[in-house]
């Protein structure tokens, strides 16, 4: 409608007067998305973002998905503005993983090295020798293993045993969950396998072990978008958020993408395939951070703290350049 129009106008006047970009996450609603492309901002995973900003002129970055990706964007490039729409956009991974309970976790397990997934604060990277995301952790703990190198993992424990699985390393798991993918349910998924059975399921590796299982791909983002347009089929069936149904659909306008199940007929769920922090990354939270800035708005990351949660960062940049 006019208003929503009028917002979008305003916020390309401002990306323009601010010499700002717009770095938009696959699970933000498809209107940010679309906003972002129309922009030349990105869309993209957590570890394109994190490239995407690093390595662009602009003088500040808006990065629209949830607060450790603006972390991440600040620690990668401390000299630029890192705005958010909401700095209240949190993840249940990162709130499931307090520093001081992680590190001493570690602590415990002094002989094993510590790989956190990038869903995680500047305080627990600090305390990692690698942060990983979804799309190179399976490649690089295979590396670590293939070296003999024992394995402290956090916090996803779905993608942690996944990661087991696949690579048989020897891994000691935090028992964090995200409250979009624990949701996907096994039965409700096979009953909805009997009405489409010629579709593929396409599978994050952060939900349950159940729903991996009936898989005809597991991926990050990047790789179920590339998986849903290099398999045949007509009809995917989808366990991620379903924010990703925007790019889906746009490289394949004539497949046919259904959201997998988050519970039984009847049942309710906390977060329907939706995450409930990327969905505040709306057009009024991104024109307000662009107008005003400010303590509501910008990220700010300890300098000390920044200087150590950047060497695994840049480990994790350099594996998967
Ligand atoms: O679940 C998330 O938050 C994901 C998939 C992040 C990312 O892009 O790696
Ligand atoms: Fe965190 Fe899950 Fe939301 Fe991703 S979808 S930001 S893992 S709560």
């Amino acid at each position: 409608d006019q208003q929503r129009a009028d917002y979008r106008a305003r916020i390309k006047e401002l990306l323009q007067q601010n010499n700002a970009v717009l770095v938009a996450h696959y699970y933000t609603d498809p209107e940010i998305q679309a906003l972002a492309e129309e922009t030349g901002g990105c869309v993209a995973d957590s570890l394109e973002m994190a490239r995407f900003g690093r390595d662009h002129e602009a003088d500040t970055l808006i990065v629209a998905g949830v607060r450790f990706m603006g972390e991440t964007a600040k620690i990668l490039t401390p000299n630029k503005t890192v705005l958010m729409p909401t700095l209240k956009a949190e993840c249940s991974l990162d709130l499931g993983c307090p520093p001081e309970d992680f590190s001493a976790f570690c602590d415990q397990h002094p002989d094993r090295t510590v790989v956190v997934y990038a869903n995680t604060s500047a305080a627990v990277k600090a305390r990692a020798d690698w942060v990983v995301t979804s799309s190179m952790a399976l490649e690089l703990v295979e590396d670590l293993d293939s070296k003999g190198e024992k394995i402290l993992w956090g916090p996803d424990r779905h993608l942690g045993n996944y990661i087991q699985k696949q690579t048989g390393a020897d891994m000691v798991m935090w028992q964090g969950a995200c409250v979009v993918h624990d949701e996907f349910k096994s039965q409700a998924l096979l009953d909805l396998k009997k009405v489409h059975p010629e579709a593929a399921v396409l599978v994050h590796p952060e939900s349950p072990e159940s729903i991996i299982a009936m898989a005809d791909a597991v991926g990050s983002t990047s790789q179920l978008i590339k998986a849903s347009q290099e398999l045949p089929n007509e009809t995917f069936i989808v366990a991620t958020d379903r924010g990703i149904f925007y790019k889906m659909q746009q490289l394949q306008p004539n497949k046919t993408f259904l959201e997998a199940p988050t519970a039984g007929e009847g049942a309710t769920c906390r977060s329907c395939a939706h995450c409930p922090w990327m969905a505040m990354n709306g057009l009024v939270a991104i024109a307000e951070a662009l107008e005003h800035g400010g303590e509501q708005h910008e990220i700010h990351v300890e300098p000390e703290l920044a200087k150590q949660a950047m060497v695994p960062l840049d480990k994790m940049l350099a594996f998967s350049a």
